[in-house]
């Protein structure tokens, strides 16, 4: 079985609702997780999460990439939980207490597992978040949360990531297939769950662009693990 959470974020010009229930209906057999976040989100609300995932028994992640006062991003969990996502994620950079601190004591009385943002894909992430990577990671670990997201574009990352985590914390690496990673690359340098959005969600087969993915990252695994 593959290691793929499929990005579920609907472009702005397609009636999200519809477009949300297909690919979860052909692709939920296939996917470790869903993953959703503003694109979905602003346009639904999150009221109509339960009901839109609702034929798929996998868990959702909720990527609203929280970074606020803890007692704020408690009150988005708080409804997210309430709409039946399983994870949701935030972003490291906000530190501990008063904002991460609280997050978590309300994300694990909820039964919400979180994740945090240690790096990120995009060239400018190495402006200012990666100057910061190995604080961000103790962070996790103090905190104990249950994932981190790490790059699958720069894979010295996940590797940097992996090797100060242990086999502590799971890693979800974003950019494989449209941002250019192949897949199955970040698995192979440390990574859990390699996230894939519209190299699935924008294909006119997202079943067979999916399972061609699945493939080649079972077949890389296979190769840089022999
Ligand atoms: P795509 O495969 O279409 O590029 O989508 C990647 C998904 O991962 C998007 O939902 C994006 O918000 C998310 N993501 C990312 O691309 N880079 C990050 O560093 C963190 C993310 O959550």
């Amino acid at each position: 079985m593959g290691k793929v959470v499929v990005a579920l974020d609907p472009p702005p010009r397609v009636e999200p609702e519809g477009w949300v229930r297909e690919r979860v209906n052909h692709l939920c057999e296939l996917v470790s997780s869903f993953k959703v976040g503003l694109p979905l989100v602003l346009r639904t609300g999150v009221i109509r999460l339960r009901e839109l995932f609702s034929v798929c028994s996998k868990p959702l992640i909720a990527d609203l990439k929280l970074a606020d006062i803890g007692d704020i991003m408690s009150y988005v969990v708080e409804v997210l939980a309430d709409a039946g996502v399983s994870a949701v994620i935030s972003h490291a950079f906000v530190g501990r207490r008063g904002a991460l601190d609280v997050l978590i004591t309300k994300s694990e009385e909820l039964g919400v597992k979180p994740i945090l943002v240690v790096s990120m894909s995009h060239q400018g992430s190495t402006e200012f978040i990666d100057k910061h990577l190995s604080e961000f990671v103790n962070i996790a670990l103090e905190l104990r949360v249950w994932g981190v997201v790490a790059p699958a574009t720069r894979r010295e990352v996940i590797s940097s990531v992996r090797e100060l985590a242990g086999s502590e914390l799971r890693i979800f690496s974003p950019g494989i297939g449209a941002q250019g990673a192949e897949p199955g690359s970040a698995i192979c340098s440390g990574a859990d769950y390699e996230i894939v959005g519209r190299a699935v969600t924008s294909s006119p087969n997202p079943k067979e662009a999916l399972e061609k993915i699945i493939y080649e990252q079972e077949r890389r695994v296979r190769e840089c693990r022999s």
